[in-house]
């Protein structure tokens, strides 16, 4: 355990070297407390999920690697791995729940099978933990996926099929975000795509849209559902031609005033991610971010405080538009502890919120008018050397959560007493 009186003593130092700089240390608090970000419930089993009988993961441009042992089997387990992450955060945070991971009750539930029921026990634990839950159709990891195409697949019996089950996701997440009063997003990802290069895109691109369209026939309250697509670039077993690709979600969401999420491992390695937040918002209302660390290919690996995840809280600090962005995690490394992962990307992805929201914006917004470049520069580099853990050190201590590397001994103490008694 750390003294309390150093982690308050050098978030005084700190505070000091802050408002030097014109910025407002606890403001800069208030704000990162009303970033919720939405955690993955697929972190913790390998995005297995409590389908009956144990589905298989598969069906495109889904992988993990790795064989950690003690990964959630159970809902109870999974639940437990979650409040253990959650009580090692500072702050609130949401789950994002994948449909296959309802609560069955040991009963086969088909894809379009699924109701409000099936998912009433989370809503109950969300409840209890006065939490929020965000929600995803499983598009994947079926016998109707298993030839690379589902919403835009030209066998009407399977594109149906799924066309099904998209609608009963928002229904069901809408009737979340209505019993938990915060709104749940309902995001959609299809794995469609061919490994081989395709010569009729077209028909494939059409279908998916024709299939969107009869998805979101039915309106639900804003303060209950958002609606959101996602891209992809490539995948294992995409690697040709992903028909949900950037550009064809990006004229989705602006024509249909939809959510667009933007996930860091879909695009090319150049592109930055942060550099496209105020583009699409002078365009669409919302953004859903899948935070996430590309490496070589898409988003598997756990987020960390790099330059990518530091320009996307930057641009959206900057651009003041807090209020238009909604983030969740995005990652499955099967490879760690994934207790730890979930700790240290989402405190990675805290960190870059709290570096942004302690810059001295306005200063450095005056520079750039002035055509001041080099002072623009200086700082922004000055600010890397500002004490800003001190400041996340003292968010940490004032939310009763463990400060610094002490979290570290939490979940090694959980990993034997808990994780390591699980039967694999
Ligand atoms: C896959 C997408 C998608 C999934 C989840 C499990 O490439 O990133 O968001 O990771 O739906
Ligand atoms: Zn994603």
């Amino acid at each position: 355990m750390k003294d309390k009186t150093i982690i308050e003593s050098a978030y005084k130092y700190a505070k000091e070297q802050y408002t030097a700089l014109g910025v407002n240390t606890d403001e800069a608090l208030k704000k990162l407390d009303q970033i919720k970000i939405s955690l993955h419930c697929w972190q913790s089993d390998d995005v297995g999920g409590f389908e009956t009988p144990d589905a298989e993961l598969g069906g495109g441009g889904i992988q993990v690697t790795g064989n950690y042992p003690g990964k959630a089997k159970t809902i109870e387990q999974l639940r437990a791995d979650i409040e253990k992450v959650m009580s090692l955060l500072p702050g609130k945070q949401r789950l994002n729940l994948h449909a296959i991971y309802g609560d069955f009750k040991g009963e086969k539930v088909d894809r379009d099978q699924i109701e409000v029921r099936h998912f009433q026990s989370w809503i109950d634990w969300a409840k209890k933990l006065g939490i929020g839950i965000d929600f995803n159709p499983t598009c994947f990891s079926h016998p109707y996926a298993d030839d690379g195409f589902t919403l835009s697949s030209k066998n009407e019996t399977y594109r149906k099929f799924w066309i099904e089950h998209v609608k009963r996701t928002r229904k069901i997440a809408a009737e979340m975000g209505k019993q938990l009063g915060t709104p749940s997003v309902n995001n959609i990802w299809v794995p469609d795509g061919s490994k081989d290069i395709p010569v009729d895109r077209n028909t494939h691109r059409s279908l998916l849209k024709k299939s969107l369209d009869e998805i979101f026939e039915i309106e639900y309250p804003k303060e209950y559902l958002k609606d959101s697509v996602e891209s992809k670039l490539f995948g294992i077993g995409s690697e040709s031609m992903v028909v949900g690709s950037h550009e064809f979600y990006m004229g989705y969401a602006v024509k249909n005033n939809k959510l667009l999420c933007l996930d860091t491992g879909h695009f090319h390695p150049t592109e930055q991610v942060g550099d496209k937040i105020s583009s699409m918002l002078q365009f669409i209302d919302e953004l859903l971010l899948h935070v996430s660390r590309g490496v070589r290919w898409d988003s598997d690996h756990v987020v960390i405080f790099n330059d990518e995840i530091q320009l996307i809280a930057q641009e959206i600090v900057r651009a003041n538009v807090l209020d238009k962005i909604n983030v969740g995690l995005d990652y499955f490394d099967g490879s760690l502890n994934r207790i730890g992962a979930y700790v240290v990307g989402t405190r990675a992805a805290q960190l870059a919120f709290l570096f942004a929201l302690l810059e001295p914006t306005k200063k450095l917004k005056e520079y750039e008018e002035a055509g001041k470049n080099f002072e623009r520069l200086a700082f922004l580099e000055l600010m890397k050397t500002k004490p800003f853990g001190a400041v996340y050190d003292y968010y940490c201590l004032i939310n009763n959560v463990p400060v610094g590397e002490d979290y570290v001994a939490d979940i090694q103490k959980y990993e034997s007493d808990v994780i390591s008694k699980r039967k694999s």
